[in-house]
């Protein structure tokens, strides 16, 4: 019996008994591929929808995932590969299309396939990408706001009655000096109250496209009764899930360069090569954090209960908060009990953001829908030192070091010199 079978009781439990015909966009990225998974394990019908552009930001950055990344036909075909309990699932189909510029495609595509549910991942997903340049910052926006509305128009005319989970971020909200709601915030002025869409104040360009998103989206819920569920996540970690698990060949992209990799998934690489963590200014910044899996539930279970027509849902998808001090603190003291130097080095921030400010992000509505969080224990940061490490080899050192400045990149490389000691 292999783990994949072990777990199959668990997946049936929370399947539907009619399956859902599930459109994946970004289906071949990090997240985008083992909810793919997720849902075919659990009998829906998936089909992904990609036009592999994130491998070409990769390529120009010159920077590539921990391990690589075998081609979208080759991981599907080996997810498919004889299993016993794998033969009964529909077989994951595939399509190519860009959002953004290719709208007849799109069309085309959800009308052969007619959705329940949409789950939107095809957008480019960095911060630091998306003030690198001009450019990347006009392909950012390009790409996420256009793709997005496209796809609201597609929806509209081919399958107003499907359910969107869009791919949103905590992030959108920036650091304010009051609570955090999930979405909406209930005002009073003047004596008359309203509720309106939670004031924003984004961290970067990338951040700033999916206030766009969410702008466009509650209009056409308002206007074009659309079912959406704007999903605003936090800093997602982990490379672990039952289903990427299961077999070799299945696994998703892990990024530690200072493009595409994530804060804790950076500090468990440079703890594992030695290179001091990397802390940007005071460290007193505080992000709200959740594992993989807990993304793959999140979603499940948004899908599972969708939003009305006309509704506009926004839940806050974190499951625990801390600074990056308390993060790197962590890392450390892990790596240390493992034999890991992990020193932690606070360098200059090149990003433009607050470093010490109130955060209270309200987080409950998952939560009673069933959420049961991973939390970030020992073991967790332990599993991911060993699989890095496992990897050390592949581990490009230059790609760790931040060469993106908010205020300007070519001002930031001289000032820092942007070299690290390994
Ligand atoms: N940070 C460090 N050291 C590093 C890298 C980052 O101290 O080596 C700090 C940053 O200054 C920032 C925090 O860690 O204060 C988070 O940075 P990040 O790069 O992990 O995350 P961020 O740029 O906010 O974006 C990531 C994903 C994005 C997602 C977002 C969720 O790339 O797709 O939307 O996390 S959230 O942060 O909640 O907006």
């Amino acid at each position: 019996m292999d783990a994949y079978q072990g777990r199959a009781a668990t997946m049936e439990s929370s399947a539907r008994s009619e399956p859902m015909r599930v459109v994946v966009l970004g289906g071949d990225g990090y997240l985008g591929w083992p909810t793919s998974l997720y849902f075919s394990a659990r009998g829906h019908r998936v089909l992904i929808v990609d036009n592999f552009v994130k491998r070409r930001w990769e390529t120009e950055c010159g920077i590539r995932p921990l391990c690589s990344i075998p081609s979208l036909p080759e991981r599907i075909q080996q997810w498919h590969r004889p299993h016993r309990l794998r033969n009964e699932l529909y077989p994951i189909t595939f399509h190519c299309c860009d959002l953004a510029h290719d709208y007849e495609g799109l069309v085309d595509l959800l009308q052969d396939f007619g959705p329940d549910v949409l789950i939107h991942f095809a957008e480019q997903p960095s911060a630091p990408f998306s003030m690198k340049s001009r450019r990347s910052a006009v392909e950012t926006q390009h790409n996420n706001v256009l793709g997005t509305l496209n796809l609201i128009f597609a929806m509209r005319d081919t399958c107003p009655r499907a359910h969107l989970i869009k791919l949103g971020t905590m992030g959108e909200y920036g650091t304010p000096n009051i609570d955090i709601e999930e979405g909406w915030l209930e005002l009073e002025h003047n004596g008359r109250r309203d509720r309106v869409l939670y004031p924003k104040r984004p961290g970067s360009l990338y951040h700033l496209s999916k206030v766009h998103d969410s702008a466009n989206l509650e209009f056409a819920c308002r206007v074009w009764d659309m079912r959406v569920t704007d999903l605003n996540q936090g800093v997602v970690y982990g490379i672990a899930t039952d289903e990427l698990d299961c077999r070799d060949g299945l696994h998703t992209s892990f990024h530690y360069d200072a493009v595409f990799g994530t804060v804790l998934n950076r500090f468990i690489v440079q703890a594992v090569v030695g290179v001091p963590l990397t802390l940007y200014g005071k460290g007193n910044q505080v992000r709200g954090f959740l594992n993989i899996r807990d993304t793959l539930r999140c979603i499940e279970l948004a899908a599972l209960t969708p939003a009305k027509p006309g509704e506009f849902r926004v839940f806050n998808q974190f499951t625990e908060q801390f600074s990056m001090h308390e993060l790197a603190c962590a890392v450390a003291d892990v790596g240390r009990t493992m034999g890991y130097a992990a020193e932690i080095a606070q360098i200059e921030n090149p990003r433009v953001e607050a470093e010490e400010h109130y955060y209270n992000a309200k987080h409950q509505a998952l939560r009673s829908l069933g959420l049961t969080p991973h939390l970030l224990d020992e073991n967790t940061l332990g599993g991911m030192i060993e699989a890095v490490a496992r990897e050390r080899d592949q581990v490009d050192l230059l790609s760790i070091v931040p060469n993106v400045g908010w205020r300007k990149t070519s001002e930031w490389r001289q000032k820092t010199g942007h070299v690290l000691a390994a």
